[in-house]
Parts: C-alpha cells; structure tokens; sequence
C-alpha cells in the first residue's frame, strides 16, 4: 500500500494548490459523514482525497483514452465535469495503482451520480457539495440536510446540478437526470 506521503505526491503532481486543498477538505467532510452513517471510514477518506485526482487532466488525453481503452464513444460529446468522475478513475488505476472497486466506484459517480448509489457513493457525492468552503444557498441545505439524511442531501445537490445545466444551455448527461428521479423525495 502507498503511505499517505506517496498518495498526497501523487494528487499533487496533477492538481493545483486549490484543488489540492479541496480534496483534503473533501477527505475529511467525507471521513465525518462516514462516521455519522456508519460507513467505512477509511475508504470515504480515501475516495474523498482522490475523487478529483483527473479534474486537470487535458482535454486530448481525455479523448485518447475515452477513444482507445474502451469507453462508450458517446462520452466524446461531453466535457471534463462529466469525464473527471466516469474516465477520471482509468487515470487514477494506471497512475496511482489504487484498485479498491468501492472506492473507484465512488469517484466514478461523484458528478453525476447513478440511481443506484451506495451510501457510501452517496457520501463522496455529498462531502464534495459541502465541504467547509462551500456557501452557496443549495450548498448549506444540503449540509443541514446531511447531519441526519443523505437522501435529501443528494436530491438537494442534484436538483441544484441539473438547474445550473439548464440556466447555463449545458449538456445533460442521461443519467444526471435518472438520478435526480431516483432521488425525488416520496410523498406522504
Ligand atoms: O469537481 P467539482 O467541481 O468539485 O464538483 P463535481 O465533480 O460535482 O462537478 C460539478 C460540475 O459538474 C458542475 O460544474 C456541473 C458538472 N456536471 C454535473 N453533471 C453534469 C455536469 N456537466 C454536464 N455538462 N452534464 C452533466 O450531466
Ligand atoms: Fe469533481
Ligand atoms: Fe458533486
Ligand atoms: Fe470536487
């Protein structure tokens, strides 16, 4: 296993001192929602200081792997807000070697969710919304959300998402959408 030196080596050769320090806070509001849930901690931890380890990856060496290592082509009509979760984790597998499938999984959904999320998917999904920096209206209802449901939480994120998408003529990617039905608070 790498020592935390080796990892924070590795997430700083490919980010910026900003984005370097949101991961740490992402880490530890991950560590602290895994702990209020009873999730595992130590993968919440691990997930949360990786999850953007891509997020400054080039466009072009996007494109090649999406092109060349497997991926539905269709991900070419998308950016790197879709691509640093879903192809963000084959550059984390070849760079870093971690291989732990629960935590790849969390960091493949941390933008756009899945209808399936785990809690701890759910976690990393949330802690990236709310980490301390983050104050913007949909940002501390989700915090208050999280202290007692993640559910909430992750529909407060994902309606905030998908009306930034379509205020600002963005593309949607079809499963933001079905992530957001499948969180829709059930009435009654
Ligand atoms: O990487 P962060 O900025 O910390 O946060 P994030 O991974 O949750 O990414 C948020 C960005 O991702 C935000 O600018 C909106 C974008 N995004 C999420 N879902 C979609 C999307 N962008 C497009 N084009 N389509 C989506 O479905
Ligand atoms: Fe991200
Ligand atoms: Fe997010
Ligand atoms: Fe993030």
């Amino acid at each position: 296993d790498l020592s935390r030196e080796e990892l924070l080596n590795h997430l700083q050769n490919r980010l910026d001192d900003a984005r370097f320090q949101h991961c740490l806070r992402v880490e530890e509001a991950a560590r602290q929602l895994a702990t209020r849930f009873h999730a595992d901690v130590d993968r919440a931890g691990l997930a949360g200081l990786f999850h953007d380890y891509a997020k400054q990856v080039p466009i072009a060496d996007y494109k090649r792997v999406i092109m060349e290592d497997g991926f539905d082509p269709a991900l070419l009509q998308y950016g790197r807000g879709v691509w640093h979760g879903m192809v963000g984790t084959w550059f984390i597998q070849t760079e870093v070697g971690l291989t732990d499938r629960l935590v790849l999984q969390a960091i493949e959904r941390h933008t756009t969710g899945d209808p399936a999320m785990t809690l701890l998917d759910q976690i990393i999904f949330v802690a990236d919304f709310i980490e301390p920096a983050r104050t913007l209206d949909a940002e501390v209802a989700a915090r208050a959300a999280a202290l007692t449901d993640m559910r909430q939480a992750t529909f407060i994120e994902l309606k905030n998402t998908l009306q930034y998408l379509i205020a600002n003529n963005k593309i949607v990617y079809p499963k933001t959408l079905l992530t957001f039905n499948a969180f829709i608070p059930k009435e009654g």
